[in-house]
């Protein structure tokens, strides 16, 4: 056992004569302080992946250091124990990074730039469908634009998973395009607040749940669309070089 707590139900003035009556009882208060904190330790010392519980203000990083909150700022414990606090600033800091985090995986991230990769492409372009593809660029669009909305404004409503026909106007490929992008947006904007990432959307699954298997959706529909711009030869965008 790597911690102990006093006995604090049987100590009392008079048990221990070398300290003159002192009393060598702790609050309660201080004493589940000093439970949690040796929970948390233990937690420390135990390898896994990065996780984080909402509920209860704690988070693991994958190097199995510990992050928690209380009334007195943020801390950590290290992997070697020690408890350590975060200065406020520090803690700005760690939301701005899972801020960093949501625009990696819905603008920027991994892969080429959402706007970039959009970019470049005419009405004819978006429109063909190769031999063998299932959909049109358009189309691939469409369909994880209007998916995206869906889920960032809790749309409940169904509807069509693809458009019913091809655009006339390239000004129907521009919206589209925007309506992709400001739902990229709208999904990073989820993560400002820890409190709407909590958000329970159906029992057992959060909201940073369902942003999470979104960013998995677009990923998937944007890599075919990469793969329809290879296939007539409009990959990389023109205007943007390799
Ligand atoms: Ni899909």
């Amino acid at each position: 056992m790597l911690c102990t707590l006093p006995d604090i139900t049987t100590s009392s003035p008079s048990d221990d004569p070398e300290l003159g009556g002192a009393c060598l009882c702790i609050p309660e208060v201080s004493a589940m302080f000093f439970w949690r904190v040796c929970m948390l330790m233990l937690a420390a010392l135990v390898p896994m992946s990065a996780s984080a519980h909402p509920e209860s203000g704690i988070a693991v990083d994958r190097l199995g250091q510990v992050y928690f909150v209380d009334t007195g700022g943020a801390w950590n414990i290290d992997t070697h124990g020690s408890l350590i606090q975060i200065p406020r600033n520090s803690s700005q800091n760690l939301r701005s990074n899972a801020m960093h985090v949501w625009e990696h995986l819905f603008l920027t991230g991994e892969f080429r730039a959402r706007a970039d990769l959009l970019s470049g492409l005419t009405l004819e372009q978006v429109t063909l469908r190769p031999i063998g593809a299932s959909h049109s660029i358009y189309e691939e669009l469409w369909h994880a634009a209007t998916w995206q909305r869906t889920v960032v404004e809790r749309d409940q409503a169904t509807g069509d998973d693809y458009p019913r026909a091809a655009p006339e106007h390239e000004q129907q490929w521009d919206d589209v395009v925007r309506l992709f992008l400001d739902g990229a947006r709208a999904a990073v904007a989820w993560a400002e607040s820890p409190e709407r990432l909590a958000l329970e959307v159906e029992p057992g699954v959060t909201m940073a749940d369902e942003l999470h298997s979104l960013a998995v959706h677009n990923a998937y529909h944007l890599g075919k669309i990469v793969a329809l711009r290879q296939m007539i030869g409009a990959w990389p965008p023109a205007h943007l070089g390799g």
